[in-house]
C-alpha cells in the first residue's frame, strides 16, 4: 500500500491527487493543533495543579494573544478555502475537449451511449488519458454516480441533467456505485436495488477504444447469444414495433419464421430474409422496404457486430422454435 493512499482508495484519475492532497493538508493541520492544544492543556493540568498553600492567582486580558489567534486561523482559513474553491473549479467544469458520454440511470441500472450512438449496459468501456464528460438523467428517482478512485460523485435528478467529469491515468476495470439511497423492489430482501446498481467502468488505451466503438461490446458473461440478442431487442425498443411471438397485431413484421422468410418489397422483387438482409434491415432501415409495410418508418441502428451477431442469433431462434 502506497503511503498517499493510506487512508483513502486508489488514486486513478487526474482529480484524485489533488483532492487527497488538499485533504492531507487539512488533515495533518488538524493533527498538529490537536497534538498542539491537547499537548500544552496536558503540561497545565500538571503544572498548575493545586498544591497545599498554593492559591490560584486571576489572569488578567492579553489583547496580542486574542488577535493572534483570531487572525492566525482566519489566515489559514482563507488559504484554505481559496484552495478547494479553485480545485472544486477544476472539478466542476469540463475541458472543452472532453469526450461526451450519456448516462441514465434508472432503478437499478446504469446505460451509457457514446458519440457514435453505441449503447452499453452497467459497463462502460472508456480511453485513459482522455478527458471524459458524463452528461446524466434519470429514467425515474434521485441516483448518485460516484466513483471512489476517480474522487468524483455527482447527482442524477429526474427532469434535468447534471454532469461530471474525469480524466483516468491508467488501464483497467474502476468500481462505480450508485450513492442515493433509490430503493428495493417490493418485498425484496438482500443485494438488490439500490445496492445493487453498480458499474463497471473498463478503462482501456485508446487504440482499443476506437476498435470498440467500431466492434461493439462482447456479450456480457452468462448470456447465450440468442439470450443477449433477446435482451438487445427489448432495450432497444424494437419490440414497440415488432412481434416476437407470431400471432400478435404489430405495426411491423413479425420477428418469428423471419429468418429465410421469402418477402415482397415494395421495388417489386422477392428476397429471402438471411443474415445479410436482416443486418441490412437493421443498419438501414430504408434500404429495401416490405410490402405492405411501407407507412411506417424504422429509424435506422447503431449496434456493434457482436451485438448484431446476437440479434440475428436471437431472430434465427425464434424461427426455429
Ligand atoms: C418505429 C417502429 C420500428 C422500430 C422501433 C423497429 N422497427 Fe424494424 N421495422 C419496422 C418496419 C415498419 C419495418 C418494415 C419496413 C421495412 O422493411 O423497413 C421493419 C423491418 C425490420 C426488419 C426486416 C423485417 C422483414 O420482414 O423483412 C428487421 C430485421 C427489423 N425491422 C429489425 C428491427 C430491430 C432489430 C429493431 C430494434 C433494434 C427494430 N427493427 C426496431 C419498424 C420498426
Ligand atoms: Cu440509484
Amino acid at each position: 500500500m502506497e503511503l498517499s493512499t493510506y487512508q483513502l482508495p486508489a488514486q486513478l484519475s487526474t482529480y484524485a491527487a489533488e483532492v487527497d492532497w488538499l485533504y492531507y493538508v487539512i488533515f495533518w493541520i488538524s493533527v498538529a493543533f490537536f497534538v498542539g492544544i491537547v499537548g500544552v492543556m496536558g503540561y497545565f493540568v500538571v503544572r498548575y495543579r493545586s498544591k497545599p498553600g498554593v492559591r490560584a492567582k486571576k489572569t488578567g486580558h492579553s489583547n496580542t494573544l486574542e488577535v493572534a489567534w483570531t487572525v492566525l486561523p482566519l489566515i489559514l482559513l482563507i488559504v484554505l478555502f481559496h484552495w478547494g474553491f479553485q480545485s472544486y473549479v477544476r472539478g466542476s467544469v469540463a475541458p472543452s475537449s472532453s469526450l461526451d458520454i450519456r448516462v441514465r440511470g434508472a432503478q437499478w441500472l446504469w446505460e451509457f451511449r457514446h458519440p457514435n450512438g453505441m449503447e452499453e449496459l452497467n459497463e462502460v468501456t472508456l480511453p485513459v488519458g482522455t478527458p471524459i464528460r458524463f452528461i446524466m438523467s434519470s429514467g425515474d428517482v434521485l441516483h448518485s454516480f460516484f466513483v471512489p478512485d476517480f474522487r468524483v460523485k455527482q447527482d442524477v435528478v429526474p427532469g434535468r441533467y447534471s454532469t461530471l467529469w474525469f480524466e483516468a491515468t491508467k488501464t483497467g476495470k474502476v468500481q462505480a456505485y450508485c450513492t442515493e439511497y433509490c430503493g428495493a423492489p417490493e418485498g425484496a430482501t438482500g443485494n438488490v436495488g439500490h445496492s445493487a446498481m453498480l458499474a463497471t467502468l473498463n478503462i482501456v488505451d485508446e487504440e482499443t477504444y476506437e476498435k470498440f466503438l467500431e466492434k461493439g461490446p462482447a456479450a456480457p458473461e452468462g448470456l447465450s447469444e440468442a439470450e443477449w440478442g433477446k435482451e438487445l431487442v427489448e432495450k432497444s425498443g424494437c419490440r414497440t414495433c415488432h412481434g416476437v411471438d407470431g400471432a400478435s397485431q404489430m405495426p411491423a413484421p413479425n420477428f418469428k419464421g423471419l429468418y429465410m422468410r421469402e418477402e415482397k418489397m415494395t421495388s417489386g422483387k422477392t428476397i429471402v430474409a438471411d443474415e445479410n438482409y436482416i443486418r441490412e434491415s437493421i443498419l438501414q432501415p430504408q434500404a429495401k422496404i416490405v410490402s405492405g409495410y411501407e407507412n411506417l418508418l424504422m429509424p435506422p441502428y447503431k449496434f456493434g457486430e457482436a451485438q448484431l451477431d446476437a440479434i440475428i442469433a436471437y431472430i434465427k431462434e425464434l424461427s426455429q422454435e
